[in-house]
């Protein structure tokens, strides 16, 4: 009796076995893998600079102890010239620019030069919109105005 359990179960492993096998043959054969290949030429892309912002140029003006202009505006990040004439004879003057009027963040500070005498500050303008500040530091009392930077 035993025997003949164990023969069934060996057929049937037997049956299975070969139904494996048939299953296996008639699968089709697995696709070759395919490994993409490096091509040896291509470099990485290079991390993109910002572009510099567009050049504008401002004339200002410091003539009796009064800038000509209270209000400058450049597109923000804007590569900024700044023709600077100091008119007032025998008396010293500069741009400096600020985050706020309470000039405690300097985005730029030009070199003071004294009248009549002109320079050319250059500096880019801050990369956010908003309204900065802007005096002369050797009469910040009087000369000051707002440095507007429009969003691009
Ligand atoms: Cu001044």
């Amino acid at each position: 009796m035993k025997t003949i359990i164990f023969c069934k179960q060996l057929v049937a492993f037997m049956i299975i076995g070969v139904m494996l096998l048939v299953l296996v043959a008639c699968s089709p054969a697995p696709a070759t893998t395919t490994v993409p290949t490096l091509n040896p030429t291509q470099t990485p892309t290079p991390t993109a600079t910002p572009a510099p912002g567009p050049a504008i140029a401002i004339d200002l003006v410091a003539q009796g102890m009064a800038f000509d202009k209270g209000t400058l505006t450049v597109s923000a990040g804007a590569s900024v010239t700044l023709n600077f004439n100091n008119k007032d004879s025998g008396i010293p003057h500069n741009f400096a620019l600020y985050t706020n009027s309470s000039a405690t963040t300097q985005i730029f500070v030009g070199q003071t030069i004294t009248g009549p005498s002109t320079t050319t500050y250059t500096f880019a303008a801050p990369s956010t919109a908003g309204t900065y500040f802007f005096r002369c530091d050797v009469h910040p009392a009087t000369m000051t105005g707002s440095f507007i930077v429009t969003a691009v």
